[in-house]
């Protein structure tokens, strides 16, 4: 029935928004077991292992950029800590060939495709190896080859270019679909409506991803939004909608591979809400001690998603506590390594700042690029990475 041919009555009465609450789908205990009447989803055990790698890897790879930035060898970092089977639970139920659009946190989906971790230090270092050519901050990354767009800063706005990107998929007639990330946080701005609106009007495949993870910086969601979280602006919207436990990552794949195959199948978009938490800072700028405790922080440690999915392997006989150890240091070793190895890249040429724009740049930014040529020529010492390119 559509909107406007809506069930007629006669009595006066106003519903509340939150008369329809979405369910919470959890499939997996902390400890590893199944909840009862709980049906795990298919998960060959190759799969199950490649995505507790990943975990394992972004789990390292965020503890040491942290070190790395308070060391002042980097000069930003976000990590994904608390949110690892929200964001690989849900990359793995997508197939290669679709597109991916994250909000910034969402690394892990990416290092789930392959992108090496030399990649990764290339742009956090901002060098002329980086695919970006050292122009975004750290932790923007993007991979052509991947299919994963470029992070921007923005909040929101990879939204609606998910909604047109899925459109275009369609009219193209491609078996494919675009997964967006945004938080909680993010679907406050005109964007995420926008974007949704587009979508399902226009029936886009396109597979929104909330990562619900409490806090927008220091901005507890019991004061970002009214109403039953986002899921319910799913339902308002006329889109598919589900809301798993961010911590489980089997409820986060069973829910993403039905989603992929609604938006695929039935060319529509869907919804999904994962309720999960922040355990880190916002980035390496914040200091989270200011806003919230640390009893509330212990209490969502003690729901690890690493922890309960690393339970479940252990369960099945896929993992072992030795093999973990061996793989933890495997990969402190390698970021390191390749920490150390790639702080020696030089820094892009200078003339890559007005390339690849304009077939041939024009007259305005050779001016400029001159001007800063002739500035930097002037003050070597406050660009010592620059300066040593510039003739
Ligand atoms: C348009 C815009 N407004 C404000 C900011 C500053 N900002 C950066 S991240 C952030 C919070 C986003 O929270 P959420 O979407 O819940 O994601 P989370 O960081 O919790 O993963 C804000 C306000 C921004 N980047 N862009």
């Amino acid at each position: 029935m559509s909107g406007n041919e809506s069930k007629i009555t006669h009595k006066l009465r106003m519903m509340s928004g939150f008369e329809l609450p979405i369910d919470t789908l959890s499939l997996l205990k902390p400890d590893g077991s199944l909840h009862d009447g709980a049906k795990a989803p298919k998960l060959s055990k190759e799969t199950a292992l490649r995505i507790y790698d990943t975990m394992l890897f972004i789990r390292v790879l965020d503890e040491r950029m942290v070190a790395a930035q308070r060391q002042g060898r980097l000069s930003f970092y976000m990590t994904c800590i608390g949110e690892e089977a929200a964001v690989i639970g849900s990359a793995a139920a997508f197939e290669d060939h679709d597109m991916i659009m994250g909000q910034y946190r969402e690394h892990g989906a990416l290092r789930y495709r392959g992108f090496p971790t030399e990649q990764f230090m290339h742009q956090m270092l901002s060098n002329s190896k980086d695919l970006g050519k050292g122009r975004q901050m750290p932790i923007h990354y993007g991979s052509r080859a991947l299919n994963y767009m470029t992070i921007s800063s923005p909040l929101a706005t990879q939204i609606p270019q998910a909604a047109g990107y899925a459109y275009g998929q369609k009219l193209d007639g491609k078996k494919a679909c675009t997964l967006v990330y945004f938080g909680e946080g993010a679907a406050s701005e005109g964007d995420f409506h926008a974007g949704m609106n587009m979508a399902a009007v226009l029936k886009c495949p396109t597979v929104f991803f909330c990562r619900n993870n409490g806090y927008a910086i220091s901005t507890p969601s019991e004061e970002q939004y009214a109403g039953d979280g986002i899921a319910a602006r799913g339902v308002g919207y006329g889109m598919q909608t589900i809301r798993v436990d961010g911590n489980d990552v089997l409820a986060v794949f069973a829910a993403c591979v039905e989603a992929r195959k609604i938006a695929v199948e039935k060319q529509e978009p869907v919804l999904v809400e994962a309720m999960s938490y922040r355990l880190g800072a916002h980035s390496t700028s914040d200091d989270p001690s200011g806003y919230r405790s640390k009893d509330e922080e212990e209490k969502w440690r003690s729901v690890d998603p690493v922890l309960r999915m690393k339970n479940w392997l252990i369960a099945k006989k896929w993992w072992a506590e030795q093999q973990e150890k061996a793989v933890l240091e495997t990969y402190r070793k390698e970021v390191l390594d390749t920490l150390k190895a790639t702080e020696k890249v030089p820094a892009p040429a200078l003339e890559e700042i007005i390339t690849d724009v304009y077939d041939q740049p024009p007259a305005h930014l050779q001016q400029q690029l001159a001007e800063l040529r002739e500035h930097i020529a002037k003050y070597p010492e406050k660009y010592p990475k620059t300066a040593q390119g510039v003739k």
